[in-house]
């Protein structure tokens, strides 16, 4: 049925390209979680930011709620539309602006996909290190939106650290430039910041302008098979203090037993219960000596059974797939996913905890634990059993994440390490944050969005 509001919007902007077949609809109104059924008003597909601050203008003036759209690759429902909402996709807005070699900072359009950053970086000699499986999809702005982490936060940062201004336009169609790319700014608050994890409810990620970091250097992947998990915390140690540490990520045999039947290639011969891949700095004889070394330790600690070293580029990629495949390999099974967080000291005692809880509350499921431990991040999937109803097995699985809600707060945890609160984790934001922060929270969005417009009831409720 055509809706008057989107012929009220053609007119307010008459050059926006507006979407409504049902389609796009379905298309656009979904991101990687695919518990919500799509029920957009319409695609704005904006060219340029004027055409962005118009929309905004005329949606804050007709109380029009907007979800700004980047590659919906989002774990936590962060893009979904299902409530008639105007879908703001930067698609058409996915260009590289330009790079300063004093300054190395590359400024990019939003809708830029994480890999035109990375390939741009190259071209000028250097890198942009934030890095994880969905490169190819997501854009910039998505990643600034839920301060995206990935495989190389042990080393680098999150998102957040390389992001040196921002174009932020508010829920009233102002246009904010944040921080303009400088080091040093101690003028007021740092607006920059709260941008980053806004999951779009504070206005829409325009432009943004990213640190670039020194090339990345010659590295070696180590693939190891682990006893038990009492022993994951002292490998990561070891190696951190013996290696130029790249990325330390862990995986459980039900996690490689998928990613196998997915079509990668299986390691060893004998399965084990859990399994690391790290990646180091290394160059020439001596990085080899060295990693031999480590790996040497590691067994003579009896902490590690087996391992594979990467010799070349092919080979790193093989034993890469075995950690990065895992999200898409689980896809079929509708996962219910979890993904949580504790100071990396807190995480033996924590995936103790967890381990017990999740075996005494979960005997029926296939529970897969992956996920960035050398930063305390665990990724936790439950698979559906196929003969049970979505409803029934998400009822379950919400049981179950508030006692691990309660476990975190006893360990000082979050409930989202990088994926965000959108839909999926909204109910459980107050077991980590509390109501005076939430307040502030609340005060912070109505600063920058007084109607409320801005992806109403992700995060938290309006
Ligand atoms: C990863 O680390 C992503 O691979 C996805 O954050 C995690 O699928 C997941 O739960
Ligand atoms: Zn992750």
């Amino acid at each position: 049925m055509y809706d008057a509001r989107i012929s009220s919007l053609q007119a307010a902007v008459p050059a926006l390209q507006v979407l409504t077949d049902p389609t796009d609809l379905a298309h656009y109104g979904v991101d990687w979680t695919r518990r919500w059924t799509p029920a957009p008003l319409a695609i704005a597909l904006p060219a340029d930011v004027a055409q962005v601050q118009a929309v905004m203008r005329w949606a804050h003036a007709q109380g029009v709620a907007v979800v700004p759209s980047g590659g919906r690759t989002g774990l936590s429902g962060g893009a979904v539309a299902a409530n008639g909402e105007l879908v703001l996709s930067l698609q058409r807005m996915n260009k590289v602006l330009g790079f300063d070699a004093v300054d190395r900072l590359l400024t990019v359009q939003a809708g830029a996909a994480l890999e035109t950053v990375h390939e741009a970086a190259r071209t000028h000699g250097l890198q942009y290190p934030v890095d994880f499986a969905a490169r190819g999809s997501c854009t910039i702005g998505g990643n600034i939106a839920t301060n995206a982490g990935g495989i190389r936060v042990v080393r680098y940062g999150n998102t957040r650290e390389w992001v040196a201004g921002v174009k932020l336009v508010t829920g009233t169609g102002e246009l904010l430039d944040l921080n303009r790319g400088l080091v040093k700014n101690s003028s007021g608050y740092d607006l920059r910041h709260l941008a980053v994890a806004s999951e779009g409810t504070l206005g829409v990620i325009v432009e943004a302008t990213l640190r670039l970091a020194e090339p990345a250097p010659a590295t070696r992947v180590m693939l190891l098979a682990l006893p038990s998990f009492d022993v994951l915390m002292q490998v990561f140690q070891a190696l951190r203090e013996r290696l130029g540490l790249e990325a330390f990520e862990f995986f459980t045999d039900r996690a490689l037993h998928h990613v196998v039947a997915h079509g990668a290639q299986p390691p060893f011969d004998t399965a084990y219960p859990f399994y690391v891949v790290a990646e180091f700095a290394s160059e020439g004889e001596a990085g080899e000596v060295a990693l031999l070394s480590a790996f040497e330790h590691c067994v003579e600690q009896g902490w590690v059974e087996d391992g594979v070293i990467s010799h070349g580029d092919t080979q790193a990629a093989q034993l890469w797939r075995l950690r990065e495949g895992i999200t898409e390999s689980l896809a079929p099974y509708v996962p219910y996913k979890n993904d949580v967080s504790v100071r990396v000291s807190a995480m033996p005692a924590f995936l103790a905890e967890t381990q017990a809880l999740l075996a005494a509350e979960y005997p029926q499921f296939d529970v897969v634990w992956f996920g960035h431990i050398g930063d305390g991040n665990l990724h936790i999937n439950v698979l559906k059993p196929e003969a049970m109803a979505n409803p029934d097995f998400v009822i379950e699985c919400e049981r179950v994440t508030k006692l691990l809600a309660a476990t975190l707060e006893r360990h000082g945890g979050s409930i989202s390490a990088e994926h965000g609160i959108g839909l999926v984790k909204k109910p459980y934001l107050r077991s980590t944050r509390s109501d005076a922060e939430i307040a502030v929270m609340r005060g912070i969005k109505a600063a920058l969005d007084p109607a409320g417009i801005l992806n109403p009831g992700k995060l938290f409720d309006p």
